[in-house]
């Protein structure tokens, strides 16, 4: 069915017009039961969602329209194997690389868990070798630093876990993450490093991609200056790709090389051989239990009632903003250091996935889809871009994540941080009034020409929605959760917009642009086969160059 011709819809955009202007304030008088009403638990996680500009009935035409567009019945079908993602006519299966039940999962009538247990093997005992140091570079030296080069999918995933997990990583086994094809990013990675003791990861699904294969080459060069022989690159470089031919042609060993497969799109990786980053940094176990908490989330998604159901939840409040408060972005603001790559991850994940404009039966869509992600760590946002939150003239939702202990975990500290989490969901919500700002200025002595001048400014109008994520402990487990539960949002809110979340044509349109325009760049010859603009950068870029 088509979304907007869902009843459930009509009767949203009824209820919406009947509740746009209420205060929260008044909600949470209404209903002393609000809290518990509007909160559960999921696995490791709790959210709160009771700060929402939502009634029990909002809820209910939400359930209601998820349930009209076969909502379960899609989850089923992606747990299943079926080729969701139609336009590449491909299964949607990284649940399956944390299916740690072992139950069968099938692709074209066949169980992929054999292959899945045969990689995560292979990988136990390359990470326990490298961990251990029996595995040798060439001059019988165990490795110090993991470069992993890759991009996109290939890089935000593992790098975003393996810094997460920091705190359990092994002192003297470092890792870095080359992705931007700018030389100055593997340079200076690599400045310091001793060739003798790195070990890089060459991680590309598609083993085409220019940056990486780019960088995969400089990387080559440099460890080559001082090896001297490609007999030495075995032991320094390894391959985590579905292209074996593409990687043996690169001059890797297919014996070094960790495979997956095409049902696991670039964003959703990490849980594949693209987490070998990862395992190294932190060892196999942990990265076992970072699948197993995923799992976990993965089970309750299929099967919670979607009246219970995490991901469902966030999802359908997501649409209620997007679609009806036609809010145009959402802020993802991880009270935690340690997670400080968490919003540009799932930027990506989001984005890239629910960034479309076409239906599945390829109409043009009549109603926004993916909202803009962004956001950063608090404290830090606080200082800068909580303003426009509090008092600019947009509503833009935020998630705020928060554990209740850390590694290194400092009480004191911690307190404060979780003091600045609590007292900025409470102010979005409140906001202050008028007369709160006029009775605070009078305590303070202010005189009445200085309170008219300052009211308007000092005033906040509050009623801004957010949702608090409460987790036990920064671990491996709760993370895996985490991540989970944000990959079936993005599900949920692909299928009530009836979009394809798993293809990427947009990426693939950059990939084939650079390639045509880069040999125009080779000499001073003036172009003229583009459009005005981009004729004039060029010739402009050219003069600048061959000045
Ligand atoms: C992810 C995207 C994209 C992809 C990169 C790297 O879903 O498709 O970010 O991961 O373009 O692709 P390769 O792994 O093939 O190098």
């Amino acid at each position: 069915m088509h979304t907007t011709q869902a009843p459930g819809w009509a009767k949203l955009a009824d209820h919406f017009s009947k509740i746009k202007n209420t205060h929260m304030r008044e909600m949470f008088v209404a209903d002393p039961e609000r809290f518990s009403r509007f909160s559960l638990q999921a696995g490791p996680v709790f959210l709160d969602y009771s700060k929402n500009r939502i009634q029990q009935e909002t809820m209910d035409y939400l359930f209601a329209l998820a349930r009209e567009m076969h909502l379960q019945e899609k989850i089923e079908s992606m747990f299943s194997g079926a080729k969701i993602n139609t336009t590449e006519n491909r299964s949607v299966l990284h649940t399956a690389l944390r299916n740690r039940s072992n139950r069968p999962a099938m692709v074209d009538g066949r169980d992929v868990m054999p292959d899945v247990n045969t990689v995560l093997d292979r990988m136990k005992d390359f990470v326990n070798r490298v961990r251990e140091g029996t595995w040798l570079g060439w001059t019988n030296e165990p490795v110090k630093d993991v470069v992993n080069i890759g991009i996109g999918g290939s890089d935000l995933g593992p790098k975003m876990v393996t810094r997460g997990l920091k705190a359990f990583a092994r002192p003297d086994l470092k890792s870095y993450f080359v992705s931007n094809v700018d030389p100055a990013h593997l340079e200076n990675t690599l400045a310091g490093l001793d060739p003798r003791r790195t070990l890089f990861i060459i991680a590309s699904k598609t083993f085409t991609t220019q940056e990486t294969m780019f960088n995969a080459t400089r990387a080559k060069e440099w460890f080559l200056q001082s090896a001297g022989s490609q007999d030495h690159i075995p032991r320094h470089f390894v391959a985590v790709s579905t292209s074996t031919d593409k990687v043996r042609a690169f001059g890797i060993d297919p014996k070094n090389m960790f495979g997956f497969w095409d049902w696991v799109g670039g964003r959703f990786s990490l849980w594949s051989a693209i987490g070998l980053p990862i395992a190294l940094s932190i060892g196999m176990h942990r990265f076992e239990q970072l699948l197993q908490g995923a799992h976990e989330m993965d089970e309750h998604f299929r099967n919670a009632p979607l009246e219970k159901n995490m991901p469902v939840i966030l999802a359908l409040l997501g649409i209620w903003y997007t679609n009806f408060f036609q809010t145009e972005s959402q802020a993802l603001l991880p009270y935690s250091q340690y997670l400080e790559d968490f919003p540009a991850y799932m930027q990506q994940a989001e984005m890239e996935s629910n960034g479309k404009r076409i239906t599945l039966q390829g109409l043009k869509v009549d109603y926004a889809t993916g909202p803009v992600i962004w956001g950063a760590p608090g404290t830090n946002g606080q200082h800068a871009f909580y303003q426009l939150l509090h008092q600019g003239t947009r509503m833009i939702p935020c998630d705020f994540i928060i554990f209740a202990r850390q590694p290194d975990h400092d009480p004191g500290q911690h307190r404060l941080l979780l003091a600045n989490f609590l007292a900025q969901t409470e102010a979005l919500m409140l906001g202050k009034t008028i007369d709160e700002v006029r009775e605070e200025m009078q305590s303070q002595g202010k005189s009445e020409e200085e309170l008219q001048k300052l009211l308007p400014h000092r005033t906040f109008p509050g009623n801004r929605p957010s949702n608090s994520l409460l987790l036990p402990e920064l671990e491996p487990a709760t993370l895996g959760a985490l991540i989970a539960l944000y990959e079936h949002k993005i599900f949920v809110q692909g299928v009530i917009w009836d979009i394809n979340s798993f293809d990427q044509w947009g990426v693939e349109l950059g990939k084939a642009l650079a390639k045509s325009i880069e040999p125009e760049l080779e000499d001073d010859t003036p172009v003229r086969n583009h459009d005005v603009s981009t004729n004039g950068l060029i010739n402009t870029w050219k003069k600048m160059y061959w000045k």
